[in-house]
């Protein structure tokens, strides 16, 4: 209605509409693809890292992040000063960032797949082998989001995973670095950090230059200028994924307390400007409830205006007919947070295909998530939950496939091979294998 909106200004729809489906696809789009101009600028940046290297990153480093340094000595930061920085937190920081990088490792150690093999009836022996990547690459942003917690939650998966050495990159703006993200450096694992941020990092990791070694896998989030650095070293290096903006779908059975869903649906609208805050329920006068309670508590926010903003762009209080339907939104969403806040989340759970995390049931905030539940707060957003994962240890791990013939498995597989083989016109593999073949 015209009064709420002039407040507050998040969005209300209703399955009912006649313009929902088109308002729901207006809310829900997300164009992920960079200007030509910042292709270009990327392009330029990468180009001269792969070809100059050190000089390279000095230059563009004094540049974009307004310092004066004359060497990559001074943006390598050594493993002490991590150790410093996390031994000088005041301690209940200290022992939050613990508790919380514990919590994170032992979910990750659950996650490790095993190798295998079987034996088949001819003697062959099959199997899989999983090995970690020699070396990951971790880029951490340094501006409005300088995340501690996503040191964590990127670190600790390729700690656990074996990786050999973690390589940090973050940038330092004006000369300043974040003494947490430094400390939870410490405690995931990292191994080495430089103080580096935006294509030119990425370029480091990609190609290696005399000082920053060259990586197998770059994760991380960043800004436009990293994800189109990350696109366009893909096949050089493996990426983890282009994160769009946050998001949050909640589902809320009409007896939760409003003021606990509407700060939910803040937790994620303050991230930033365009993430996306949801909360559908079937039981209209609920979500007048919340739309009050947003209104209340939205002027008691830090973060107020980027909160007002982002719910006015891309928030929505969807009201549906039923339960079914409220189902059908969030496989339709594929959320990268869904919140089930209904007395039975059990009885949910099998019918929900599409999201990144499920928070269940009305105590499960996803603010626990995003810190210290346990589960990698690096999620698939933009509906890419369809087809990806949470990241986890297996983002940095790869399997070989082992194959160990007998004499009598090499004979039976050497018949089958010859005729395909035949049928391909390639003679030396039929050969090969017919040479095989018990006479
Ligand atoms: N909600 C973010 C993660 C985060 N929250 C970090 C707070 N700090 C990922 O979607
Ligand atoms: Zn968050």
């Amino acid at each position: 209605s015209e009064s709420h909106d002039a407040f507050c200004g998040i969005n209300r729809l209703a399955t009912a509409d006649d313009e929902f489906e088109v308002r729901l696809g207006a809310l829900l789009a997300w164009e992920g693809v960079s200007s030509s101009g910042v292709q270009q600028r990327v392009e330029s940046i990468l180009n001269d890292v792969r070809t100059r290297g050190d000089a390279a990153l000095v230059e563009a480093t004094n540049r974009f992040d307004r310092v004066a340094v004359s060497s990559l000595a001074e943006l390598t930061i050594p493993a002490e000063r991590l150790a410093e920085a996390f031994a000088a937190l005041p301690e209940d920081q200290r022992e939050a960032l613990a508790q919380a990088a514990e919590r994170i490792r032992s979910y990750h150690q659950r996650q490790k797949p095993e190798s295998w093999h079987y034996t088949e009836s001819d003697g062959t022996v099959l199997g899989q082998q999983v090995v970690p990547l020699d070396r990951a690459g971790i880029y951490v942003p340094g501006g409005k989001a300088a995340y501690p917690s996503s040191v964590l939650m990127n670190a600790i998966p390729a700690h656990v995973a074996g990786v050999r050495e973690i390589v940090m990159v973050v940038p330092m703006p004006d000369g300043v670095i974040s003494e947490l993200v430094l400390a939870a450096a410490h405690l995931a694992g990292v191994d080495r950090v430089f103080a580096l941020g935006g294509a030119q990092a990425v370029a480091a990791l990609a190609y290696g230059t005399e000082t920053v070694p060259r990586v197998d896998k770059i994760v991380g989030p960043g800004n436009i200028y990293v994800a189109t650095a990350k696109r366009a070293v893909f096949g050089q290096v493996g990426i983890d994924m282009i994160a769009g903006p946050s998001e949050i779908l909640v589902v809320s059975d009409g007896e939760t307390e409003v003021d606990w869903l509407a700060m939910d649906l803040f937790s994620q609208a303050e991230h930033d400007e365009d993430a996306q805050a949801i909360l559908v329920s079937w039981d209209a006068a609920h979500l007048d409830a919340v739309e009050e309670a947003i209104e209340r508590l939205l002027p008691t926010l830090e973060r107020a205006e980027i909160v007002r903003e982002s719910l006015a762009r891309r928030g929505a209080l969807i009201h549906c007919r039923d339960r079914r339907e409220a189902v059908a939104l969030i496989n339709r969403i594929a959320p990268e947070h869904l919140e089930l806040s209904v007395a039975d989340p059990e009885a949910w759970l099998p019918e929900v295909r599409h999201a990144g995390a499920i928070f269940m049931g009305r105590y499960t905030a996803e603010a626990l998530g995003d810190y210290c539940a346990g589960p990698n707060h690096v999620l698939p957003t933009s509906g890419t939950a369809r087809f990806s994962s949470p990241l986890g240890v297996y983002d940095f791990q790869k399997r070989s496939s082992i194959i160990h013939c007998s004499a009598a498995g090499a004979s039976t597989l050497g018949e089958t091979a010859s005729v395909l083989a035949r049928g391909e016109a390639l003679t030396a593999h039929a050969r090969s294998a017919e040479y095989r073949i018990r006479k």
